[in-house]
């Protein structure tokens, strides 16, 4: 199936913070984020979306569910097919039938995991032909398993590999820039899983600016790493900058906040 680059999308989906969003699941230690600034974060969010020329639609939050803003988690989009996934943490998983009518409206298929296993979007990095799923404290071998042939009916090759211990999503690690290049920290990197992709490492310190997202011809990354800014403005490409410690409070970055998808 000829697919077209997996950094080109016409539309995103995402969801508004709720003011629950402050007990959102946390690894530990972390403060509790503020939700009003998270509004704000989120509202530049939005608009670095937009200056990507993508058409945004935001949904209305969910008190439910804290972490609901996080939009990535629980659902992938394959061009025409919505997937709705299993998310591996138990707080979350309503979150996954919450977004299916929004789904059905906008894909002309809408399919959904049955289980058992569990599988975060966040845990999926797709390129052109390869999706990379990461087994992480979220995503487990049964839920790659049930994964697998909706991605490969999709053209994708699969690559299982391992979320390094003590990160949260695969993604948390890194970020695809353009079809041959990956950004990735270096104990990503390391891994040796990106095998046959240009490899750009963030740099020491800057390891929580990983989780960059390529939108059309901008990079969007979190605001705060001028280093990782300065070397992806050398590698030649276009960078937009949004703010989001409120979102890393609680191990969000800026892959979970919307879905990115193309439509005819
Ligand atoms: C969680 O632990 O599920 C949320 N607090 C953060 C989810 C971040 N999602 C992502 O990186 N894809």
């Amino acid at each position: 199936m000829q697919k077209q680059r997996s950094w080109r999308f016409t539309h995103t989906l995402s969801r508004r913070p709720a003011n629950s969003v402050k007990d959102g699941l946390r690894a530990a230690g972390q403060a509790d984020p503020v939700p009003e600034l998270f509004k704000e974060e989120h509202h530049h969010y939005l608009k670095a979306l937009e200056r990507s020329g993508v058409l945004t639609t935001v949904l209305p939050s969910l008190e439910a569910f804290p972490d609901s803003v996080f939009v990535e988690d629980p659902v992938l989009c394959l061009s025409s097919t919505a997937v709705i996934l299993r998310p591996g943490a138990s707080s979350r998983f309503g979150e996954a039938e919450a977004i299916r009518p929004e789904l059905e409206k906008i894909f002309d298929q809408v399919v959904g995991l049955t289980g058992p296993g569990f599988v975060d979007g966040g845990d999926i990095l797709l390129t052109d032909d390869i999706a990379f799923i990461g087994l992480s404290e979220r995503t487990d071998r049964a839920g790659v398993e049930e994964l697998r042939p909706i991605l490969e009916r999709h053209g994708y090759q699969i690559r299982v590999v391992t979320t390094p211990a003590g990160v949260l999503h695969f993604k948390s690690d890194c970020g695809l820039l353009d079809s041959e290049t990956v950004f990735a920290t270096k104990a990503l990197a390391d891994s040796g899983c990106f095998n046959g992709f240009k490899l750009i490492e963030a740099p020491s310190g800057e390891e929580a600016a990983a989780n960059l997202i390529r939108v059309n011809d901008f990079v969007i990354m979190r605001t705060g790493f001028a280093l990782t800014r300065d070397l992806l403005e050398q590698n030649g490409y276009a960078v937009i900058t949004v703010p989001a410690d409120e979102a890393a409070k609680v191990d969000g970055g800026l892959s979970c906040m919307s879905l990115r998808f193309s439509l005819k």
